[in-house]
């Protein structure tokens, strides 16, 4: 395992997985089946990765019902190395809980949970945040289109809903990334960023993903590109319910963000294949 001998920063493991990673995911999914006893998973999984969320994670829990779309459901919150009691919270609202031993980032605590839901045979993965912005009463229209095989990627969209976020540069960088992503894809998209997504469990293993953040550009670009129907619904983004933004500023976030567009771009274009037919 390698050493870190101050705290890693933000912008240390922003674009790249450090070097632990891996083996921190490991150890933590050996630990998690170990509780799970080989129970395997329901239809629907919501996976939420969450860092220092105890006062905001509880009331989202609680809001997620037990079937969507006539699907069971069961909820599973990565706990991305919290120094608060995210997990003990997660726990007592009902939640299977995997916890991180330390920091990994967002992306890469989302694929620990993608590859529990995989490896425990759930059909499909919807995705929010721990800090209440993404209402779970969106998700039975998204997980609609996918039990009914219209789409394989459903994304939440606050551009085709509205957003109570005032932050007008956040705002218009939702809309200049989805542009952008939509002129180098050709699949016309109006929110690349949404933490609102509901997909087939099988595309989380098929699309690569490396981003240790940024992540939700990597996985609709190579979506996109490896053929996946993509689709959207109108979704509300409310503001935090509680807690701070675990973010970068602004800019520094923008220039990340577009950074990883572009790199996912280069890569996966070579890879393209034909829009599925159903
Ligand atoms: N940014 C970030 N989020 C993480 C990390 N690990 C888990 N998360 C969770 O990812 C979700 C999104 O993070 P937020 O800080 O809310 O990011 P955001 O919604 O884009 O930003 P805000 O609008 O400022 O809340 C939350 O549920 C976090 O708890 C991490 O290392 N960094
Ligand atoms: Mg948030």
């Amino acid at each position: 395992m390698a050493e870190f001998p101050e705290p890693r920063t933000t912008a240390q493991r922003s674009l790249s997985e450090t070097a632990d990673t891996p083996a921190i995911v490991d150890a933590a999914i050996a630990k998690f089946r170990l509780q799970q006893q080989g129970q395997t998973a329901a239809p629907l999984t919501v996976v939420i990765a969450a860092l220092d969320e105890a006062p905001s994670i509880a009331a989202v829990l609680d809001e997620i019902p037990d079937r969507i779309a006539g699907l069971a459901v069961d909820v599973l919150v990565i706990d991305d190395g919290s120094t608060d009691a995210t997990a003990e919270v997660a726990r007592s609202h009902g939640a299977l809980v995997c916890r991180l031993s330390s920091n990994c980032g967002h992306g890469a605590a989302l694929r620990a949970g993608y590859r529990i839901v995989r490896e425990n045979q759930g059909q499909y993965i919807a995705t929010l945040d721990a800090d209440g912005q993404w209402d779970p009463a969106d998700l039975p229209a998204m997980v609609s289109k996918l039990a009914a095989n219209e789409a394989d990627f459903v994304i939440g969209s606050r551009q085709l809903g509205r957003t109570e976020n005032t932050d007008a540069l956040r705002n218009l960088g939702v809309r200049v990334f989805a542009r952008l992503i939509s002129l180098l894809t050709g699949t016309k998209i109006t929110d690349s960023s949404s933490g609102l997504r509901a997909m087939r469990a099988e595309l989380t293993g098929t699309v690569r993903q490396t981003q240790p953040q940024y992540q939700t550009s990597e996985l609709l670009i190579g979506a996109i590109f490896a053929g996946y129907r993509i689709a959207e619904v109108p979704t509300v983004m409310r503001t935090r319910s509680a807690g701070t933004s675990k973010k970068g500023r602004n800019l520094g976030y923008g220039l990340r963000y577009t950074r990883v567009i572009l790199r996912t771009w280069r890569r996966e274009r070579r890879h393209r294949v034909a829009p599925r037919s159903g």
